[in-house]
């Protein structure tokens, strides 16, 4: 160890007179300032109350210390606290201590006190010369807080273990009963040198502020002084606590806190708003009627009394859940019968589907290509792709966003590779814009690649009868074609439309559809039914491709310029602040509108994310396009 000295930081904190918290520490000279930091920031936090008085005590610590061995650990779990004093007592009783019961009944005396109860163990006499403040075992701390320099945090159970340590060690001591005064802390201990350290998880009742400490002397009264000069002034370092695991984690998470901290400053924290309604064009939020422009049940499918009687159906037929994977015992009826509905509606030979969207991805692209292959991707492609790319382990190229001449020219660099992949969104999420398929596979085959197209956002929007980006163009298909359930079929899920070829292979390899529990039955009844609904009512789809028309033109009558062409219109703003301010503007307007920040799109590129359906109204658009650009000028001009 370094020749550095060392100093006891000591803190203790009241309100009014009364004690509310106290702690210790022996730590090196260079790591007082951040102790001391810790402790007052502690007291100030304290679950019975903020201080008024915190006294901050640091002493440097001559001579040297000397170190005990930790008291070994056993846990008792209780359920009650009745429960847990008769374990207490009972334990008392193993080691001897005959007056067990009449001691517990003693323990409310020790409420009050600073410190602890010094209690005779036979003649239940007490022997603390100061019955207000009791006696106090200090200057004590683990090994390990020396020796790093670090202060812990909060701690009952490390700082318990040392403690009963130390005062176990004292002359005359034969035992020690604790229960914590914090309210929210229902733990306690017994401990003699024999037994070692008895953790009791309950031992009072949840709230209960009440809680002390005795300790147990058995010896001469001449020799009480000797006993309470080493628990107040013998300085002691307990050696190989068995928690400090326990204590490394609390500084793991601290960690954790810090990053959440960091995102808040920077407007990037994310929390989940209840709607307490079925998806639809408005909902209830916070007890406020909202008009919804995010949600992503572009055809108003997933309300749809068709659909959700499908699921009900489903539900009492099949189960709520499928059991196991699709490959075990998870193939049921409505599952077949859906990739073969997938397959009709979207004109491939074969379909699979996958629990999500993003499995859908992730296990499409992991199994077709690994290292050794190369993977062209949009730099605008989904997370999902993302994701699926990096898990891969093949070599991926990005391309920049819907330029096919770079996409073009950056294959021509993958010659020398086993297999390509080229992969875009068809319609791109935060974008609202579309791929150009017709170049995109003409490019990929002159390349002799694999292409995929994830159309999650033009299932249901693109195309005379909403089947995508091949019927808007009337062209062919990519190799692998991607979808979801969860966008406008109303439901939930993922699927891969592709060859026969294709989807046995996928099934066979694809870790994602393997290795998880396929969708229920109540999920992919809702997604048949809806595909039924859609291709009796493709007028759903062409009155979603007027709503955006009318939505766009209402922008751009009040000076907002944008385009789309899918159901997703991004409005930009830029910074993450003024997005964060106008969607809080709207949401005060009765408006939902979220905004997109970084990581979803790229720092600086934070907008407005609309999400139009079938359903809105025209006067619900024209409003909402009007309360937008208002908003959009009153946070631009703070900026
Ligand atoms: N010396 C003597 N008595 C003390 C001391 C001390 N240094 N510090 C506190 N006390 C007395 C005081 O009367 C308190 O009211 C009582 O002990 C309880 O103190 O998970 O948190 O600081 O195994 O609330 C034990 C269980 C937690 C830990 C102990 O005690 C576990 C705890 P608290
Ligand atoms: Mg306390």
């Amino acid at each position: 160890m370094s020749e550095e000295s060392y100093y006891s930081v000591k803190m203790r904190a009241a309100r009014g007179g009364a004690h509310i918290s106290g702690a210790e520490k022996i730590v090196p000279a260079s790591a007082v300032p951040k102790v001391a930091s810790v402790l007052v920031e502690r007291a100030l936090t304290h679950a019975k109350g903020v201080p008024d008085f915190i006294n901050l005590k640091v002493e440097s610590q001559e001579g040297s210390l000397s170190r005990l061995k930790a008291l070994k650990v056993t846990t008792h779990a209780t359920r009650t606290a009745a429960e847990g004093r008769a374990v207490a007592a009972e334990l008392l009783r193993g080691a001897g201590i005959g007056r067990a019961d009449e001691i517990l009944a003693r323990f409310a005396e020790s409420h009050s006190m600073r410190g602890a109860m010094l209690l005779d163990v036979d003649t239940l006499e007490c022997l603390e010369p100061d019955p207000e403040r009791g006696v106090r075992a200090t200057y004590m701390d683990d090994v390990s807080s020396l020796q790093k320099g670090t202060a812990g945090g909060k701690n009952h159970y490390a700082e318990a273990i040392v403690l009963a340590t130390k005062v176990q060690n004292a002359p005359g001591v034969v035992g020690e009963i604790c229960v914590s005064d914090d309210p929210d802390y229902v733990t306690g201990y017994v401990a003699t040198r024999e037994l070692g350290y008895r953790r009791i998880t309950v031992i009072k009742e949840k709230g209960d502020p009440n809680g002390g400490r005795i300790f147990l002397y058995r010896g001469p009264r001449d020799g009480v002084a000797e006993t309470i000069r080493f628990l107040e002034q013998t300085p002691v370092l307990v050696t190989d606590v068995p928690v400090l695991a326990a204590v490394r984690e609390e500084h793991r998470f601290d960690q954790l806190a810090d990053a959440l901290a960091a995102r808040e400053k920077a407007g990037l924290s994310r929390y989940c708003r209840t709607l307490v309604a079925p998806t639809g064009p408005t909902a209830i939020v916070d007890g406020r009627e909202l008009l919804v422009l995010a949600s992503n049940d572009y055809l108003d499918l997933a309300r749809d009394p068709r659909v959700m009687a499908a699921s009900a159906t489903a539900a009492r037929t099949w189960g709520a859940g499928s059991g196991g994977s699709r490959l075990t015992t998870g193939t049921q009826p409505p599952h077949v019968r859906l990739e073969s509905s997938l397959a009709r509606f979207k004109g491939t030979e074969a379909a699979l589907v996958y629990g999500t969207g993003y499995m859908a991805n992730v296990g499409a692209i992991t199994a077709l290509v690994g290292k050794g292959d190369a993977i062209l991707s949009d730099e605008l492609n989904h997370a999902s792709i993302i994701d699926g790319c990096r898990l891969s382990g093949a070599d991926v190229l990005v391309y920049r966003h819907g330029d096919l001449d770079d996409l073009d020219r950056k294959l021509s660099l993958c010659r020398e590779h086993r297999r390509r992949l080229v992969v875009s969104d068809g319609v791109f999420s935060m974008d609202g814009d579309m791929l150009d398929l017709p170049r995109f596979l003409e490019i990929t085959r002159r390349h002799d690649a694999f292409s995929m197209v994830d159309e999650a956002h033009a299932t249901g929007v693109l195309g005379g009868t909403g089947r995508g980006l091949s019927e808007h163009f009337g062209c062919g298909h990519p190799d692998i074609l991607m979808g979801t359930l969860s966008k406008a079929l109303g439901s939930e899920g993922g699927f891969i439309c592709g060859s026969q070829l294709l989807i046995d292979y996928l099934r066979n390899v694809s870790r994602p559809f393997i290795f998880s529990t396929s969708p229920g039955a109540p999920a992919l009844e809702a997604a048949t039914a809806a595909l039924e609904v859609l291709e009796a009512e493709p007028e759903r789809v062409a009155r979603l491709r007027e709503n955006v028309a009318l939505f766009v033109a209402e922008l751009a009558k009040h000076g907002v310029e944008t385009r789309s062409e899918s159901a997703i219109v991004p409005i930009l703003v830029g910074d993450e602040k003024a997005a964060l301010a106008a969607s809080a503007a709207l949401e005060t307007q009765g408006i939902l509108v979220p905004a997109i920040r970084y990581p979803t799109v790229a720092r600086g590129a934070a907008r407005l994310r609309v999400a139009l359906m079938s359903a809105h109204e025209p006067d619900q658009l024209c409003r909402a396009a009007a309360a937008i650009a208002s908003c959009l000028k009153t946070t631009q001009g703070k900026r």
